[in-house]
């Protein structure tokens, strides 16, 4: 694998320096200062790199921008509306510019509205460090009863509806308005702060949208701009939903195994891949990780490694952010058959054998507890678990005879 890093740009408070030191050799970032739906510049791209080459003190770091983390799809283009068209030719015209700078691995997600969510940044574990957790009785209580959607208690069992009640019922505002936020903020990477009001007018504009015609709209995308990525030798590779359930109402597509196989027969070519996301589908009790990765690996173009504890016998749907190697994923066994896959691309001669993995997320732990990093982005949580999958990796290739 090749090991690689997301950074946000200048104002990431993990500097690069800090990303050599912690074994990455590859950066993850994005232009997330140009608006959903509009051009990337060759000029702005290029700044990007430059930035990306150069440390505090003015010399060359080792890094290179490998993967580009997201170039957002606009929700005109996921509804096919307003300026939908104008937004694709555009999405054309961003992949020839980052061709044309020589980026080739370009991620994506069609999840309506929301990008990522959760509803507690900073979740305390018995040994004091924090990390991320999905509590879906607390989302169902803010859909409830601070959104207020119109119908939201057709979304939940009459249980979850009860609970949410009472939850709702003990907090006071400061308490609602943290939920309220970490829900519609805008997790790092997510491009957009919305507010109560926005997400209200947002659902009104998918009032129509079910999942066939999400993923119509999908399979329709595609068909535009896989030709063009497949010219310029780009592999994009769409990220799963985060978390792998419907929420709000609204449709999501991309959540198992069968959503996948679907979105690549679709469109049949090496250019349409995968994001293999072990944190976001093994959120679904139903994904066997190990074996999707065996079983779609060729079309696997990038990895986020992460694992995440399931409360299922507390409360379906509700997970925390656990250690790399420890949760619902058996981590070992991934790695296994990504290893497996990288061995057969290289017999195949293919250029693009060595698949790009980042450590995705991180628990906050030790220096990262002070520092305040971008939630679920800290240094030393990442760089724990980047050593830990470079072990069971080096360990794995040992035994296989990999050098
Ligand atoms: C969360 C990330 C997501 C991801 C996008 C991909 O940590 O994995 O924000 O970047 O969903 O488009």
């Amino acid at each position: 694998m090749r090991h690689t890093w997301r950074w946000f740009g200048e104002h990431d408070v993990v500097a690069l320096e800090e990303i050599e030191q912690a074994g990455a050799v590859g950066i993850v970032t994005a232009l997330h200062h140009i608006d959903n739906g509009d051009v990337w510049s060759v000029e702005e791209i290029k700044k990007r790199k430059r930035q990306i080459a150069t440390k505090h003190d003015g010399k060359r770091t080792s890094l290179h921008w490998d993967v580009v983390e997201s170039l957002p799809v606009s929700e005109d283009i996921k509804k096919q509306d307003g300026d939908w068209r104008d937004h694709i030719a555009n999405y054309k015209l961003s992949l020839e510019n980052l061709a044309a700078c020589g980026l080739e691995t370009v991620c994506y997600n069609f999840m309506p509205i929301l990008d990522w969510t959760r509803t507690d940044l900073a979740y305390r574990l018995p040994n004091n460090a924090t990390c991320m957790r999905f509590d879906y009785i607390d989302f169902a209580a803010f859909d409830l009863h601070i959104l207020k959607r119109d119908n939201a208690s057709e979304a939940y069992s009459s249980e979850i509806v009860s609970e949410a009640k009472l939850r709702f019922d003990g907090w006071n505002e400061p308490h609602q308005k943290k939920l309220a936020n970490n829900i519609v903020a805008g997790l790092p990477g997510a491009n957009q702060s919305l507010t109560m009001n926005d997400i209200k007018a947002l659902l009104a504009t998918y009032a129509d949208i079910d999942e066939q015609r999400l993923r119509d709209n999908l399979f329709a995308f595609l068909e535009e701009v896989i030709p063009t990525a497949e010219r310029l030798g780009i592999r994009l590779c769409c990220h799963p939903d985060d978390p792998p359930f419907s929420l709000l109402g609204l449709p999501r597509i991309m959540s198992t195994e069968q959503d996948y196989a679907a979105m690549i027969k679709a469109v049949d070519s090496p250019a349409n891949g995968i994001t293999l996301c072990s944190g976001s589908l093994g959120a679904h009790t139903e994904n066997d990780l190990p074996g999707m990765m065996k079983r779609l690996g060729s079309r696997v173009h990038f990895l986020h490694l992460r694992n995440v504890v399931l409360e299922e016998n507390k409360t379906p749907g509700s997970f925390y952010e656990g250690e790399h190697l420890d949760g619902n994923t058996d981590m070992v066994a991934l790695i296994d058959a990504i290893l497996d896959e990288e061995v057969t691309r290289k017999a195949e001669g293919r250029a693009d054998w060595e698949i790009p993995m980042r450590p995705d997320h991180g628990q906050d732990i030790l220096d990262d507890l002070g520092r305040k990093a971008q939630p679920g982005y800290p240094a030393i949580g990442r760089l724990k678990g980047l050593a830990e999958l470079r072990g069971v990796e080096r360990a794995l290739a040992s035994v296989k005879g990999i050098s």
